[in-house]
């Protein structure tokens, strides 16, 4: 990509913080060189995109706020990938996930792996909860390829990235599903149980003709880019049918009198930590964010 073409995209986007120019997903016009190189002259615009707030210093623009990054463009399906444990189950990083895949306006499918290790049978309490959102909830175990099929199946001509923390099998349940494609695995170390970073570029993969896969660098946090405190409970969907009947309008269903959201929760109508977990959020989202 020509170094005049970055600048007048920053023009163009009128100071609009992208970090990533060109993302995995996009489609671009380019020329092609007689050494088989290539040059971008335009990117198409997006469909969609998924992102996230950049984690790190890397990621802050010059008056110190945190940039976007973008993960992926132009994608039907999210597949979002947890393990039982090894890392263990993380309900508020799950619904963090889901918060970013919602305001992408994607379709949202959840992977519960390594369910070999769920001895206390904990995940099919979570599963109830998922579906009950209307999310479909798969139970894998990608050492022997048990639950791959039913992913194999919806995966089918659509692009479908996934997203998850590191180490819970992201690449492994890749390499079930088409074996050819032999991305490195991780191995969670024994200390922190915490994976290790294995995958470190995001991947666009062609299946079949119609049909990509994207594999991502894990993460260990997430906070969604660009979302407002009162807008939070739209990415709720067991909240948001509340939020209607809440005395004002800017309701952040945090301690605001005439809250419907707080009344459910008191009469036990919404799961109490999926509450939480919102309320959790919704503390780490900052009064005055820049848009
Ligand atoms: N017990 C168990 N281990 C798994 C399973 N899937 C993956 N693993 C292991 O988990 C580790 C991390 O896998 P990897 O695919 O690299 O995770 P990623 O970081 O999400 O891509 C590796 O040691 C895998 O062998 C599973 O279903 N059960
Ligand atoms: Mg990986
Ligand atoms: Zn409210």
């Amino acid at each position: 990509m020509p170094g005049k073409f970055k600048k007048e995209f920053h023009l163009k986007k009128n100071k609009q913080y992208n970090l990533d120019i060109v993302t995995v997903g996009d489609y671009v016009e380019f020329t092609l060189n007689q050494d088989k190189s290539g040059v971008i002259l335009e990117v198409i615009n997006r469909k969609n995109y998924l992102s996230r707030k950049a984690p790190s210093i890397k990621g802050a623009g010059f008056r110190g706020e945190r940039l976007e990054q973008i993960v992926a463009a132009n994608i039907e399906k999210l597949f979002i990938v947890c393990s039982a444990d090894n890392p263990r189950f993380n309900n508020r990083l799950l619904d963090r996930i889901i918060v970013a895949g919602e305001s992408a306006n994607l379709q949202l499918h959840i992977i519960v792996n390594k369910i070999d290790l769920d001895f206390t049978d904990e995940m099919s309490y979570w599963k109830v909860v998922y579906e009950n959102l209307g999310y479909r909830v798969y139970f894998t175990d990608a050492r022997t390829g048990k639950g791959i099929e039913a992913i194999k199946e919806d995966m089918q001509g659509v692009t479908s990235v996934f997203w998850g923390a590191s180490g819970v099998g992201k690449s492994s349940i890749l390499n079930c599903i088409d074996s050819r494609l032999n991305l490195k695995i991780g191995d969670t170390s024994a200390k922190t149980n915490k994976g290790t970073h294995t995958t470190v570029t995001t991947l666009l993969i062609p299946v079949s003709e119609n049909t990509f896969l994207i594999d991502t660098p894990g993460i260990r946090e997430i906070e969604p880019y660009g979302l407002k405190k009162e807008d939070l409970h739209h990415y709720f969907r067991d909240l948001s049918p509340y939020a209607f009947e809440c005395r004002f309008n800017t309701c952040t269903h945090h301690h605001e009198p005439g809250c419907a959201v707080i009344e459910a929760f008191e009469n036990e109508k919404v799961n109490p930590f999926r509450y939480e977990s919102y309320l959790n959020m919704l503390e780490t989202i900052e009064d005055d964010m820049l848009f």
